[in-house]
C-alpha cells in the first residue's frame, strides 16, 4: 500500500516538473524580470501562487504583512526607492480589496507596481459564491494594465504586458487568476498562440526634446529677469544639473514635497519647501517671478504657484500629458529631467544680474533662523518641531526618510532637511494616512545598510501599527518616530482655519506606544520633555533592531502656513467665537508665538 503510494506520488512530482502550473510560469516569469521581493498575505484564493513562491523562496522573497494595505504601500515605496518594479500580492474578494488604498498611492506618484490577486474558480465566478469579487473589474480604474488568467497558456504574455505596462507608464498593472487555474498544468493553447512569443525586456526611453523645443526653451529662460524653479519628484536624480541651471540663471529652486530630496537642503540655490507647508522665500520666489521653469513636478496646489499671466513657463516632463497640466506653458520638453536639463545647460546664458537670487537667500537664511527659534522651544508640552529638529540633525547621509500624512508632513518638509546622499518620501499626491511605516519597511529590505526611519502621527502609525511585528519578524531595524498628540492634527486646523468651525470627532483614545513596541518585540522609548529629547534620540537611533520612539508633543501646536491669508485668519477666529473647546489654549499658543516672532 504505501509503496503504491510512493510510486503515485514520485509519479505525480514527475509531472509536475514537466509540467509547470500557472504560478510557476507566473514566478518564473517575474524572476527573469528581475522581481526577488513580493510583500503580501496568502488567502486561499491565492495559494497556488503562494506554493510557487514557496518553491522558488530561495530566489524570491515574500515578505508577510499584517494587512493587505501595507502590501500595497511597500511595492510603491520599493518602486519609489529603488526605480524597480515593485510587487504586492493578495488573495481574491477582501485581500485584493485592501490593496487597493497602497495601489492608489503607486498610481497618484506614478510608482511602477505589480499587484498579483487571487480570483475565484473559473467555473464558479458571478454565481454570489463566498469571495466572488471580480477584482479586475474593480480595479479597473486604478490599474494602467489589468488582466484575468485564462489558462496557463496565458501566464507569460500577460506577465511580460503587465511588468512592461507598469514600468513604462510608471503605474499599477493587476494580474488576477482564478484560484484552480493558479494550480493548472494542462496546456490548451489555441493555434495563434505561439509559444514564447513575446519578451521580458523592458527598454525605457532614452529620448530628449527636439533641438527646436530646447532653443525656444532657452530662449525664454534668457530672456527672463526672475526665473523661479520648482521641481519635484521627476527631478530626483538630476541634482546636479538643477544647481548648475539655478547657477546659470541665478534662480531659487522651489521644491514640491515629491522633490524634497532633488537637491539637498544646505544647496545656496533651494528655498526649500512650496505650498501650506512650504517656506516663505518659496512664497515669495514664486509671486514675484516673471519666469517659471517646471523640471518633473505637477504639484497640484496651483493657488501657490504664479498666477497664470505673470511669469512666462517651461517645463521638463518625462509624460507629455503632464506638459501645460498646472500652469500656461509657452515651451514644453519631453524628457527625462537629468538628460533635458544637460543639454539645455548649454544653451543658457548666465545671469550677471543675480538680485533675485540674492534676495530668496536672505529670506532663507531668515528663515532657517525662524525655524531654528521654533526647534529650540523649551516649552512643555515639547513643541513638535523640537524632535523633527533633533532627529534631522542626526540623521546619517545614508539615511531613508518615509513620513505620512498629517501635521507631521509639516514638521518634516520644514524641520528635517535633506542632506546630500539621503531619499525622502511621503504620500506625495493621494496624501493617505498610515504609508510611513510600510514605506520604511520596504526602504529597509530594499537597503538592508542604509538607515531607514519613519517619521509619523499617532494617528497614522495606529492605522497599521500592527506592521511593526513585520519589522520585528524580518529583523528589520527600522526607527520609527511618533509624533503623540492624542489627535488628528491636521484636521483639527483644518476644521478651524479652512472651514471656520469648531474642532470636531478628532481626539484620539491615547495608546502606550512604547510599552505596545516591547508587546511586538521591539524596543520602545517615550519623549517626555524637551531636555530629554537629545539624549533618548540618541540611545534609539543607536539601538540595533526596530524601535519606537515616541514623542509626547503639544496637541495645540498649529502648522502655521508661511503666509496666513485673511480668509485663514477669519476662519479661524469664527471658529475659536462658535465654540473651540480649547479656544483660550489655543489663541494662546497661536498668538503668543506671532506675538513671540515679532518681537
Ligand atoms: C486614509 C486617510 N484617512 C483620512 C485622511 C485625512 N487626514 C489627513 S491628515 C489626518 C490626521 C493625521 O493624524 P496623525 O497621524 O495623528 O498626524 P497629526 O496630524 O496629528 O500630526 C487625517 C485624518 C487621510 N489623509 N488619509
Ligand atoms: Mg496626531
Amino acid at each position: 500500500m504505501w509503496g503504491l503510494c510512493f510510486a503515485l506520488l514520485v509519479g505525480i512530482t514527475r509531472e509536475k516538473q514537466r509540467h509547470m502550473t500557472a504560478a510557476d510560469v507566473l514566478l518564473e516569469r517575474l524572476c527573469e524580470w528581475g522581481v526577488d521581493t513580493i510583500f503580501g498575505l496568502p488567502g486561499d484564493g491565492i495559494n497556488g501562487v503562494m506554493e510557487a513562491l514557496r518553491e522558488r523562496r530561495e530566489k524570491i522573497r515574500f515578505i508577510q504583512v499584517r494587512h493587505e494595505e501595507a502590501a500595497a504601500f511597500m511595492a510603491c515605496a520599493y518602486a519609489k526607492y529603488t526605480g524597480r518594479l515593485g510587487v504586492c500580492l493578495a488573495t481574491s474578494g477582501p485581500g485584493g480589496i485592501h490593496l487597493l488604498n497602497g495601489l492608489y498611492d503607486a498610481k497618484f506618484d506614478g510608482a511602477a507596481v505589480l499587484a498579483i490577486t487571487g480570483l475565484h474558480h473559473h467555473d464558479l465566478l458571478c454565481t454570489h459564491s463566498q469571495q466572488d469579487v471580480e477584482l479586475d473589474k474593480l480595479y479597473m480604474d486604478v490599474a494602467v494594465y489589468n488582466a484575468r488568467v485564462m489558462g496557463v497558456e496565458h501566464v507569460e504574455t500577460v506577465t511580460d504586458l503587465a511588468c512592461r505596462t507598469a514600468l513604462a507608464y510608471r503605474g499599477v498593472a493587476h494580474i488576477t487568476i482564478p484560484t484552480d487555474v493558479q494550480m493548472m498544468t494542462k496546456e490548451k493553447r489555441s493555434p495563434r498562440n505561439r509559444k514564447h512569443h513575446t519578451s521580458m525586456r523592458f527598454v525605457g526611453s532614452g529620448s530628449i526634446p527636439n533641438p527646436d523645443d530646447l532653443r525656444r526653451a532657452a530662449e525664454i529662460l534668457n530672456a527672463g529677469k526672475r526665473v523661479t524653479i520648482l521641481a519635484g519628484s521627476g527631478a530626483i536624480g538630476a541634482g546636479d544639473q538643477l544647481e548648475k541651471t539655478a547657477d546659470v540663471l541665478g534662480a531659487p529652486i522651489v521644491k514640491a514635497l515629491l522633490g524634497k530630496a532633488s537637491v539637498p537642503d544646505d544647496s545656496p540655490y533651494t528655498t526649500g519647501g512650496i505650498g501650506l507647508l512650504g517656506t516663505k522665500p518659496s512664497q515669495q520666489a514664486m509671486e514675484d517671478c516673471d519666469t517659471f521653469l517646471i523640471v518633473g513636478s505637477s504639484f497640484p496646489y496651483i493657488e501657490f504657484l504664479p498666477k497664470p499671466d505673470q511669469a512666462r513657463g517651461v517645463q521638463i516632463d518625462l509624460n507629455p500629458i503632464r506638459l501645460g497640466l498646472r500652469y500656461p506653458i509657452e515651451a514644453g520638453l519631453v524628457g527625462d529631467s537629468r538628460k533635458t536639463l544637460d543639454e539645455l545647460i548649454p544653451l543658457l546664458k548666465r545671469k550677471e544680474e543675480r538680485s533675485f537670487l540674492e534676495k530668496a537667500q536672505k529670506g532663507m537664511k531668515e528663515w532657517n533662523e525662524l525655524m531654528l527659534t521654533r526647534a529650540k522651544r523649551t516649552d512643555h508640552p515639547m513643541k513638535p518641531q523640537v524632535v523633527a529638529h533633533e532627529l534631522g540633525k542626526r540623521l546619517r547621509s545614508d539615511a531613508i526618510v518615509s513620513c505620512d500624512s498629517g501635521t507631521i508632513t509639516t514638521w518634516w518638509a520644514r524641520h528635517i532637511p535633506v542632506k546630500r546622499g539621503q531619499m525622502h518620501s511621503v504620500s506625495g499626491t493621494l496624501a493617505t494616512m498610515a504609508c510611513g511605516v510600510p514605506y520604511a519597511i520596504a526602504a529597509q529590505i530594499a537597503y538592508p545598510d542604509r538607515q531607514c526611519i519613519a517619521f509619523v502621527g499617532d494617528g497614522g502609525f495606529s492605522m497599521l501599527m500592527a506592521e511593526l511585528v513585520t519589522c520585528v519578524k524580518y529583523q528589520l531595524p527600522v526607527k520609527i518616530v511618533i509624533i503623540k498628540n492624542n489627535t488628528l492634527g491636521q484636521i483639527k486646523w483644518e476644521q478651524m482655519v479652512f472651514s471656520g468651525v469648531p474642532e470636531y470627532g478628532v481626539d484620539l483614545q491615547p495608546i502606550d506606544f512604547a510599552l505596545y513596541a516591547q508587546a511586538c518585540g521591539a524596543q520602545g522609548f517615550t519623549i517626555k520633555d524637551q531636555a530629554d529629547c537629545e539624549r533618548i534620540l540618541d540611545q534609539a537611533l543607536a539601538t540595533q533592531g526596530p524601535c519606537v520612539i515616541e514623542a509626547e508633543v503639544d496637541a495645540l501646536e498649529p502648522p502655521l502656513p508661511a503666509k496666513v491669508t485673511l480668509e485663514q485668519a477669519t476662519h479661524f477666529a469664527e471658529s475659536l467665537i462658535k465654540g473651540e473647546p480649547n479656544r483660550e489654549k489655543i489663541a494662546y499658543t497661536v498668538f503668543g508665538e506671532k506675538i513671540r516672532e515679532l518681537i
